[in-house]
């Protein structure tokens, strides 16, 4: 094994929804590090840290204002430092999430920036003139809704924003913001951070004639194909690599949206020194309608481990996967990929994690999965606070492209703000998470779904997690061990193998509420050899026939 994360578990955190040490309803640094004994009891060994820099949290953080100080609401510097030095002692280590692609208007650069178009800073940002009919330089749409260029009165020219309006997109273009970018990460570096997450990565080198997009329904073009992995994109991480993490023994993670299997290998290909692993998005994609997310389809299991298994088989020898159902962009796992109904919430929030954590990679929990948490499901537009909602809603519905229930349904089931309701610790008012008001509404389930709960019971999800975590350590098969799927067009169960020298691991997953009847006539299936299992028991009849109970999720070990 030559990296020392590849038999640990990455944990989440979204700070604001963490734990408020302070009674102002928003989460904060120094909740975390009363939570720290929790983490090191699950048994997590790293943390990834969504952004708890300064910032105007236009975003939630993802707008950084200054890369150096700390957003007051989550608390001082010194109070990351001490959660530094604390989570040594429960041998955690911490991985900063890193946004470089843009920052926050607010920011010092941008600010001068703007000022003129002779100002040293101007050429940190990506600035253009009106075209002919002076509009915006080009059709491009920004992600959270409208044009993706602002128009600035002051030196008369647009400035390209993929994101909000108040996250204007730096100019990597530009050698002195490179050197800028990575001066400032090595600051992180030297405070003794264990690695970075970084924020939509493949996206920082642009196609430099910025073409227009192909027009879509919503009336903007598709800028993606011209800003996602770009002409100079594996130069820049390249560059990053050596002025930054190289010689650092960093956990480096790209989180890259848009991304084919070839540019998978290239950026994970410890050879090629650029990053350890990549986040893609290709299974959270499933099920899109019309309107992308806001119009959710149903999807089938067959689709989902095409997906995953692609991934498994491309990233096996060279590169490295990481694993996750859900984080702060993403709904909740159960009610995403599993059930979230009373009866099958724990059982098939079982099923997910073992699935989840035998494929070959990383595996990432999201604070609250480890308890089972499921989407809020608020019905009111005025409980939902994420800028990509509060903009598409307001868009979709003035353009007469969907109703208010039609969109409503799709702000419950795949908004982001399904995942950003506070962590529920235990049944006290709003959860434990504050004495204040939090900053977004608790969901009503936490009396039946909370961590003292899950944690009295020695049967709940919470201890699943916990083995999951263990064996990980325990059995390097569960690390380096090869994939195969097994019956890949079958419909309802997901079943595969890994494979080390003379160990086997046969992983099988009930995605139904069904009872089913599965022939595994070519496998190795006793009692014996259960490794692991959501139910008590499991049934094998002559002729290795295994009757699953619904979302029912067995793994069997052999030695030959
Ligand atoms: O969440 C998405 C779809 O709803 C993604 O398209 C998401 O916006 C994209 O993956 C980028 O996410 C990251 O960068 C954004 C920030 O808002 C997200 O929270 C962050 O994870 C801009 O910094
Ligand atoms: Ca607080």
């Amino acid at each position: 094994m030559d990296n020392w994360w590849k038999d640990k578990v990455v944990y989440q955190i979204y700070p604001r929804s963490f734990k408020d040490s302070n009674g102002d309803g928003i989460g904060d640094i120094k909740g975390i590090i009363q939570k720290l004994p929790y983490l090191a009891e699950l048994g997590i060994n790293i943390i990834w840290l969504s952004p708890v820099y300064d910032s105007p949290d236009d975003d939630n953080g993802y707008d950084i204002r200054d890369y150096y100080s700390i957003n007051e609401k989550f608390g001082t510097m010194e109070d990351l430092e001490i959660l530094f030095e604390y989570a040594k002692q429960f041998d955690i280590k911490i991985m900063m999430d890193m946004v470089v692609n843009h920052t926050s208007d607010e920011h010092y650069w941008f600010k001068e920036s703007k000022k003129s178009k002779q100002n040293p800073y101007r050429d940190y940002y990506i600035w253009k003139d009106p075209n002919e009919e002076n509009e915006p330089p080009n059709n491009w749409g920004s992600s959270f809704g409208g044009s993706a260029w602002e128009y600035d009165e002051t030196t008369k020219q647009y400035y390209l924003h993929i994101f909000g309006k108040k996250q204007p997109d730096l100019n990597w273009e530009n050698e002195k913001l490179r050197k800028e970018i990575y001066e400032m990460m090595n600051f992180w570096v030297d405070k003794g951070v264990s690695g970075f997450r970084l924020d939509v990565i493949n996206m920082i080198s642009k196609q430099q004639d910025f073409p227009d997009g192909l027009l879509r329904e919503n009336g903007w073009g598709k800028g993606s194909p011209y800003y996602y992995n770009g002409p100079r994109i594996h130069e820049f991480l390249q560059e990053m690599n050596k002025e930054v993490f190289d010689g650092n023994d960093l956990i480096v993670v790209g989180e890259m949206p848009r991304l084919s299997l070839e540019d998978a290998i290239k950026y994970t290909d410890s050879a090629r020194n650029e990053i350890d692993m990549v986040f893609h998005f290709e299974h959270t994609r499933l099920g899109e309608g019309e309107q992308g997310k806001w119009t959710p389809q149903e999807w089938n299991l067959t689709e989902l481990k095409e997906i995953l298994s692609e991934w498994q088989y491309t990233l096996n020898d060279v590169g490295w996967n990481s694993l996750y159902w859900s984080n702060h962009d993403q709904p909740r796992a159960i009610s995403r990929f599993g059930n979230d109904s009373k009866k099958y919430r724990e059982i098939s929030g079982k099923m997910l994690a073992i699935c989840l954590h035998f494929h070959k990679g990383t595996p990432y929990i999201y604070q609250g999965e480890e308890i089972g948490m499921i989407n809020p499901y608020f019905k009111k537009i005025s409980d939902y606070r994420d800028t990509e909602v509060i903009n598409n809603y307001k868009q979709l519905i003035s353009d007469r492209l969907l109703n208010h229930e039609d969109m409503m349904k799709g702000i419950k089931e795949r908004s982001r703000d399904t995942a950003r309701t506070p962590m529920q610790w235990n049944s006290q008012d709003y959860a434990g998470f504050t004495d204040g008001i939090p900053w977004i509404p608790i969901s009503d389930n936490y009396l039946i779904i909370n961590a003292e709960k899950a944690k009295n019971d020695e049967d709940s999800i919470f201890y699943l997690y916990k083995e999951l975590i263990q064996l990980r350590k325990e059995l390097p098969i569960i690390v380096e061990g090869k994939y195969d799927i097994i019956y890949p067009e079958d419909e309802d169960v997901y079943a595969f193998s890994r494979k080390l020298d003379t160990e086997e691991l046969i992983i099988i997953c009930n995605f139904t509420d069904k009872e089913l009847s599965k022939d595994l006539q070519n496998f190795k299936i006793n009692k014996e050899n259960i490794l692991i299992n959501n139910y008590d028991s499991i049934v094998i009849n002559q002729n290795n026939k295994i009757a699953l109970a619904p979302y029912q999720s067995v793994v069997f070990y052999n030695k030959f």
